[in-house]
């Protein structure tokens, strides 16, 4: 439920602008997602790139698929969108000659990968083609500039998308920094990562944007270092303890006594 977090409104109070939509490699309409939970597919093992396994749906999420590989356990289940290169009808690696691969840390012994294989796509209900959609082509180039908003998946905890800032640009790479979190989930990735979308996009997509945090940072990569006192909130002058990184369970309050612009850059 975030019927409260309103990207509009948050952009006057923070006085920001959205990147647009060109800085992405996402669709400019959100792929519909047909995918039902326990249907099968193709898809590359995160841990083990190079190796393709069968996986299932386990749930759905806007434009998204939860998925965990078959012969696996349930601590690794990963996140994927219907255009995905990641993922493929079941038959696609062995038409291109590949052979199906068991997960890494599949959890029988080696030799029974064959006969496993067998009894998991027996009877499957596999993925019809038609669901998996093209993955959009990158943008020329790094178009990403220090203080644009998006929204961005949360590694840590992949299953949340949430309001973002762009803290720095270095040649390919852009530093995705999540709104009122003082740094705890940030991280460096692609321009044309998968999981960075515009401004919008889980209201397209009708997933749920989390609400940003509620916690101030005092500086940060990319703040100016001339930042003057009167831009350090009320709360952090006054428990500067409250500054140092919190756990993620404990990061949470339910109160919103800082205006969400001070998060940020
Ligand atoms: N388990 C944590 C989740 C924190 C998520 C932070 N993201 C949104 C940047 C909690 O309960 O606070």
């Amino acid at each position: 439920k975030n019927e409260h977090f309103k990207w509009d409104n948050y952009l006057k109070e923070t006085g920001s602008l959205a990147a647009p939509p060109h800085c992405f490699r996402q669709s400019r309409i959100p792929p519909s997602n047909e995918f039902k939970v326990g249907m099968k597919l193709e898809a590359h093992d995160p841990r083990n790139v190079t190796s393709v396994c069968i996986a299932t749906v386990i749930g759905i999420t806007g434009a998204r698929l939860r998925l965990r590989l078959d012969g696996s356990d349930n601590k690794n289940d990963f996140w994927r969108l219907v255009d995905s290169s990641d993922i493929q009808p079941i038959g696609t690696c062995e038409k291109k000659g590949g052979m199906l691969q068991p997960p890494l840390g599949f959890q029988m012994n080696a030799s029974s990968w064959p006969m496993f294989l067998l009894r998991t796509l027996n009877g499957a209900e596999m993925a019809p083609a038609a669901f998996f959609k093209k993955e959009p082509p990158k943008p020329a180039p790094n178009y990403f500039k220090v203080g644009m908003k998006l929204e961005a998946v949360d590694k840590k905890n992949p299953y949340l998308i949430c309001p973002a800032t762009i803290g720095d640009v270095r040649g390919d790479e852009v530093f995705i920094t999540f709104d009122g979190w003082r740094g705890a989930f940030d991280y460096w990735c692609k321009y044309d990562s998968r999981d960075i979308f515009p401004v919008g996009w889980c209201g397209l997509t009708g997933d749920a944007l989390q609400p940003p945090g509620n916690n101030v940072s005092i500086t940060k990569r990319g703040a100016k270092a001339q930042n003057s006192p009167s831009k350090v909130t009320r709360r952090s002058m006054q428990s500067p303890q409250k500054s140092a990184p919190v756990p993620a369970q404990c990061g949470r309050k339910t109160g919103r006594d800082n205006p969400p612009g001070q998060s940020t850059v």
